[in-house]
């Protein structure tokens, strides 16, 4: 893969997923040769395999959800020099066949945040109807067309990480937060597409959180969004 001067590195979130972690960390281990697994107090094979694949990993024994282990993995990224992460998911739901997408992608625009758009059309029924309300009430909220809010495919740089470390949110939360801050900021969000990818994983998603959380986030990304704006205009010119 051409990385040109830029270091990269590989960073996956992971959760009991003994079942898919060891093929997916040797696939992205074709594209990309820096990748760090951040276990989050699994109680099953996760943190030995990944210590069997040879790749970096950050282990706790108890578990404080998918943005913080995220959190941890960019402060790693940051104090060694990483000019950009590309995150994806352990349960092999994104093919990392796409991490050379999102390379170019970074190196053509320089944006600070690259999300891997998957297809709506193609998720499963039961799936596409809550992930379609709830990509309408959040572009509503952030006021521009937002592909996919919920997709964990992502590649950040630095001054989106060091960002996000200022964040409060430490569950799955955290993802859809960082659409609305770089928004806020004016910072270009690009996209790539990606395979839609359902197979025998479960979803670790509290489902209450899912109804109840997800309008509540929507609501703090629109103040989020709203009040940078009024920030920039009660600025004297
Ligand atoms: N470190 C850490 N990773 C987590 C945690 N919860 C989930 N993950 C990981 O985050 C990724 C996404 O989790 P999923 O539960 O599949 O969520 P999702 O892909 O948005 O939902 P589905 O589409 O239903 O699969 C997977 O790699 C999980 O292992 C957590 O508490 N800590
Ligand atoms: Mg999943």
């Amino acid at each position: 893969m051409p990385e040109k001067n830029n270091k990269f590195l590989a960073l996956l979130p992971a959760y009991n997923e003994e079942a898919h972690l060891g093929d997916v960390l040797r696939r992205v281990r074709e594209q990309i040769s820096d990748v760090l697994v951040v276990d989050d107090g699994s109680k099953d094979r996760t943190a030995a395999i990944a210590r069997e694949a040879g790749v970096e990993l950050l282990s706790r024994g108890y578990n404080c959800g998918k943005g913080q282990s995220l959190k941890d993995g960019y402060s790693w990224a940051l104090e060694r020099g990483y000019d950009a992460v590309i995150m994806l998911d352990s349960d092999g739901q994104h093919d990392p066949g796409c991490i050379g997408d999102f390379i170019r992608k970074f190196q053509e625009t320089h944006a600070p945040l690259i999300i891997g758009a998957r297809n709506y059309g193609e998720i499963p029924l039961r799936r596409r109807v809550p992930n379609m309300i709830g990509k309408t009430l959040f572009s509503a909220a952030v006021g521009q067309n937002i592909p996919d809010n919920q997709s964990g495919y992502r590649m950040l740089n630095r001054a989106l990480m060091e960002r996000m470390l200022e964040s409060s949110e430490s569950g799955y939360h955290f993802e859809v937060e960082m659409i609305a801050i770089c928004i806020a900021e004016g910072w270009n969000i690009e996209w790539v597409p990606i395979p839609t990818i359902y197979n025998d994983e479960v979803s670790k998603q509290n489902p209450f959180d899912q109804i109840f959380g997800f309008p509540k986030m929507c609501l703090k990304a629109r103040r989020i969004v709203r009040e940078k704006k009024e920030e920039k205009c009660s600025r004297p010119k």
